[in-house]
């Protein structure tokens, strides 16, 4: 017997790997052949593991959810922490995942389930049926158009996918020893730069939303002060959860003392406009007009004052090195719009000749293999095919991409962790003395 055909594309479905992780999706049950009703669901998709539901209506609305835990008619409330709701629509996905995990499903002989909120197939039909609950957090017009009408439902087996090859020659040489680690130190600390009029270099962050800037800075600031800090706010919010410009020095040990760089943490960037950091305000940083501590406001740019404006701003207080930070985990993820804005704003850093670097950061979160052991990072083919994509959606080469993970819910150093950090640095200070080796200023 042929297989059935999946209805899915392969950039559909290549997001939605993205969004679960590597994994590979199996078409179990599909509802036009198999038919609409529970038994014929049950029949094909009970007790196969985790699975993902993806159901299609006509307003081009692609939707569903993912559960960790079996189908199996247990009658029972199933827990299940990984459970979410997904849609896509123009190559854009949205994903909602569970709020406690408790009440994630309802195990029961009846069409698939989530929360008891959002239910497929219901009463055998090709519909799916919202009902109150707060297992999800979600909201039907952004999800599915409010269009209740499916002309599709399939439930897919989604199997992790395990890294055979992450044991081959690594890609990068790198050591993972303490001395390792005490040479970059060193040479970070003697970092100067090339500039007598530049007493520290300043390098600009930006990049999507929660994607880890705040926290690159934390765990700079960490290696250097020998233990753990936060002091640049971190964490998950809807919106950026940095809203000002900050520009923090980093300071070695008790004695305080500075070294010769500044990292800039910025807002994140989103992809409307008139929202997250503006473009005209990343003109103004770069320009070293925007002071420490500004806030920023996504609807109205920055604008200097007259007296400022007309004097341009020393070599000093500008950017001479801009780094992109993006989520590892988010790469396939990242909608064409954002990608267009990164794209332009590159642009306008190519006109001012500003060396940049990307910064793949939760290398841990996108490979279970690095997450196991970070001195796999290097050996990993999935990390390496991720290095790839990045540098081709962002015009990059792969050699300025540097993956790395920051410290997020540690307590102590770990010297693996900061070797791949300290190496990322390194590799900003030497491009920004690159920048200061280009005799002409551009501006
Ligand atoms: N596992 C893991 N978590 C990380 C890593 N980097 C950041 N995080 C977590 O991701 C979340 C967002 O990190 P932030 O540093 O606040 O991200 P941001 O880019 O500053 O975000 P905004 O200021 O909101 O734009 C936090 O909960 C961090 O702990 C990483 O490399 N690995
Ligand atoms: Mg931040």
């Amino acid at each position: 017997m042929a297989p059935i055909a999946s209805d899915l594309t392969e950039e559909q479905r290549k997001l939605l790997c993205a969004l679960l992780g590597n994994v590979e999706l199996t078409l179990l049950y599909k509802a036009s052949v198999h038919g609409y009703q529970a038994s014929a669901f049950h029949q094909r998709c009970d007790n196969q593991g985790p699975t993902l539901l993806v159901a299609y209506n006509c307003s081009g609305y692609i939707f569903g959810g993912y559960t960790s835990v079996d189908y199996a008619q247990s009658g029972q409330q199933i827990t299940d922490k990984e459970a979410l709701l997904f849609s896509i629509r123009h190559g854009t996905t949205l994903c909602n995942r569970v709020n406690s995990g408790r009440h994630a499903r309802l195990d029961n002989a009846g069409g698939p389930n989530f929360g008891q909120q959002l239910y497929f197939c219901y009463e055998n039909q090709p519909v799916v049926e919202e009902q109150w609950g707060n297992s999800f957090s979600f909201n039907p017009g952004k999800m599915y158009g409010d269009n209740t009408k499916l002309t599709e439902c399939e439930v897919y087996k989604v199997k992790e996918i395990l890294q055979v090859s992450v044991k081959e020659k690594p890609w990068r040489n790198i050591l993972w020893t303490a001395k390792q680690k005490e040479e970059l130190m060193g040479l970070i600390r003697n970092y100067k730069p090339l500039m007598a009029s530049v007493s520290r270099v300043r390098i600009l962050m930006i990049g999507p939303v929660g994607a880890g800037k705040s926290s690159f800075f934390n765990s700079i600031n960490s290696i250097f002060m020998g233990h753990v800090t936060s002091k640049a706010m971190s964490g998950f919010a809807g919106t950026s959860v940095t809203t000002q410009f900050r520009t923090y020095p980093v300071k070695e040990g008790c004695e305080r003392k500075p070294l010769s760089f500044v990292l800039c943490d910025t807002m994140g960037l989103e992809e409307q406009s008139g929202a997250g950091l503006d473009i005209e305000d990343i003109r103004s940083i770069l320009q070293g007009h925007i002071p420490n501590r500004y806030k920023f406001n996504p609807t109205t740019p920055f604008k200097p004052d007259e007296q400022k404006a007309s004097k341009p701003a020393s070599l000093q207080e500008k950017i001479h090195c801009v780094v992109y930070v993006i989520d590892t985990t988010k790469i396939s993820l990242m909608s064409r719009k954002l990608e267009e804005k990164l794209n332009s704003i590159r642009s306008q850093l190519n006109s001012l000749a500003i060396p940049q670097i990307v910064l793949m950061t939760k290398v841990d979160e996108a490979c279970p293999h690095v997450q196991n052991d970070l001195r796999d990072t290097y050996a990993s083919s999935y990390i390496k095919s991720k290095v790839q994509e990045v540098s081709s959606r962002l015009g990059v080469s792969m050699s300025c991409v540097l993956p790395v993970k920051n410290y997020s819910q540690e307590l102590e150093l770990e010297i693996n962790c900061d070797i791949l950090l300290l190496n990322a640095l390194q590799q900003m200070l030497r491009f920004a003395n690159d920048y200061l080796d280009d005799d002409d200023d551009p501006f």
